[in-house]
């Protein structure tokens, strides 16, 4: 997978690609990622990016021609990428969207700053808009990092095996069970005590349950949209009944 960054800050990636799993990625060439600076195609002298926006008002615009030309570029370099345009405006990233994008030869990652850019980019250059939540920053670059972290790691032969990311949180639609390790007492806190059984079955289903029980209590909302498996409503059902007899 190639992923092809456009912003005017592209030193904000040097320490991202340097880092952790997206550096054993690249080392892999299980990725090949590259960070274009859109001011290199400024035409003017001052290679200026932005201007102030028609109809007035406060805030500063992304320049078209610019864009463009860095898009265009980009797209030459790479004929099979999709374009992404990291915007509030977007689709609202999640894992579904993260398996998608896995799946593709390239993304070119389009960073807005200011205010936000040229309309006429978005309805012409662009294949997806997307967001990663629900609030403002300051520009398009950590947007584009945290995709850019969350499709890599599903890329085959990214994580260890690749159960790694089968069986994460969101994977199959529930939470992560909770997790333990070394030392058995912390603190006067103990360890559940199958988890030290070496019992496999039996820590299978305490892990499916702690999943369970984690998604009702932190994400119920998880649990409207996952289709149950019979296990999944026999664990939903023994725990409803135990919470029943309490009140
Ligand atoms: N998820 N921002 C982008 C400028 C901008 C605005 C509109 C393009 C179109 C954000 C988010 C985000 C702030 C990055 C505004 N660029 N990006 N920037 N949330 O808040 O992705």
């Amino acid at each position: 997978m190639k992923f092809v960054v456009l912003t005017i800050f592209p030193e904000m990636f040097d320490p991202f690609w340097a880092h952790g799993i997206i550096r054993k990625a690249i080392e892999d060439q299980r990725i090949l990622t590259s960070a274009v600076n859109i001011r290199d195609y400024a035409a003017d002298r001052h290679q200026v990016t932005d201007d102030r926006p028609y109809g007035g008002g406060s805030g500063m615009v992304m320049k078209p021609e610019p864009l463009a030309g860095a898009i265009r570029d980009a797209v030459q370099r790479a004929p099979q990428a999709k374009t992404v345009l990291l915007s509030p405006q977007g689709r609202v990233f999640n894992q579904a969207m993260a398996q998608e994008l896995a799946a593709l030869e390239g993304l070119i990652l389009v960073c807005g700053r200011y205010e936000g850019v040229d309309e006429r980019i978005a309805d012409d250059l662009v294949d997806y808009e997307i967001s990663i939540g629900d609030f403002v920053l300051t520009g398009g670059e950590l947007a584009a990092m945290i995709l850019v972290d969350a499709v890599t790691r599903l890329i085959p032969g990214v994580l260890g095996g690749d159960k790694a990311a089968e069986t994460d949180s969101f994977a199959d639609g529930l939470l992560e069970h909770a997790h333990y390790t070394r030392p058995r007492d912390f603190e006067g806190r103990g360890v559940p005590e199958v988890l030290l059984s070496g019992h496999h079955r039996e820590i299978e289903n305490w892990r499916l349950e702690s999943s369970l029980m984690r998604t009702l209590l932190k994400r119920s909302d998880l649990l409207d949209k996952k289709a149950l498996n019979r296990q999944e409503v026999e664990i939903l059902n023994k725990w409803y009944r135990v919470i029943k007899n309490l009140i």
